[in-house]
């Protein structure tokens, strides 16, 4: 009960929450957010602050269906930054071009190092998402969902000055072998992936134990009603109710399909 009513109580502070517009403004209220949020409760509060020039990028997919429960909840507290507020002259000016010449610009230190520090605490740990980061998968996912404080910081132009990399972030990570456009787009990606494995998230009834590269097998097929559609029948077997047949079918069809598109995952 007591837990329902400092959840309720963190959720309507937490409303708006993931803003970007006069964020600076609002700081204030992450400290409110804080000195309320249960610490000591079944699922203590994760905080996750992500700091991009294209807030918007990040706030739709990150507040919908299960990130939303999450926030709402209280188990998480995320919040959306524009790096800009952070940046002390007339025009907001990010980046710069590249000391030794070269194409395209890269971002400045000082509103870097100014956003990360105004919201970092003892606990905090700082991931730089950057194509030359470390590849991303479900190990790292669930090392980062142990984490009390994520500050996810967007990289965006060409680069960024690597006075970044060395003296603030604890990690530079990378969500795959492409390039993409913008930072915030793989900053979704991350705090997504994170998020569902932070304990309170998924119900018990949709546990993250049987997801797909937990097991180091793909997962089997899936079929729902009904049992026959444009001629083509659900295999037998998930009619039959024999459940350790079930099972059984379930793993050798894991494994064909793991065989078939990631044989890197049974080397
Ligand atoms: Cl973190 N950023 C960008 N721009 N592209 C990527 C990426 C990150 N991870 C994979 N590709």
């Amino acid at each position: 009960m007591a837990t329902k009513i400092l959840r309720t109580v963190v959720a309507l502070l937490c409303r708006g929450g993931h803003y970007c517009k006069g964020s600076k403004g609002s700081r204030p209220l992450a400290g409110a957010i804080e000195s309320i949020a249960p610490t000591s409760l079944s699922f203590p509060t994760v905080r996750i602050d992500i700091i991009t020039l294209f807030p918007e990028i990040c706030r739709a997919p990150l507040s919908e269906s299960i990130m939303k429960r999450a926030q709402e909840s209280g188990v998480i507290v995320l919040r959306i930054h524009n790096l800009r507020d952070w940046t002390t002259d007339k025009h907001h000016v990010v980046d710069d071009a590249p000391f030794g010449g070269g194409q395209g610009m890269v971002m400045k230190p000082e509103p870097i190092f100014a956003a990360i520090e105004s919201l970092r605490r003892a606990d905090s740990i700082t991931v730089l998402m950057t194509p030359q980061g470390k590849r991303f998968d479900q190990t790292l996912a669930d090392e980062m969902s142990k984490k009390k404080h994520l500050i996810v910081l967007c990289g965006h132009y060409e680069g960024i000055d690597h006075r970044v990399v060395e003296h603030l972030a604890d990690t530079e990570v990378s969500i795959g072998d492409y390039v993409l456009t913008n930072g915030a787009i793989a900053a979704v990606v991350f705090v997504d992936a994170v998020v569902r494995l932070i304990p309170g998230v998924l119900g018990h009834d949709r546990s993250a134990v049987d997801d797909s590269f937990r097991s180091g097998l793909l997962e089997a097929p899936q079929y729902t009603r009904p049992a026959e559609f444009r001629g083509w029948k659900v295999p037998e077997v998930l009619l039959s109710g024999n459940h350790a047949q079930i099972a059984a079918w379930r793993k050798e069809q894991a494994l064909r399909r793991t065989r078939q598109n990631r044989p890197d995952l049974l080397k």
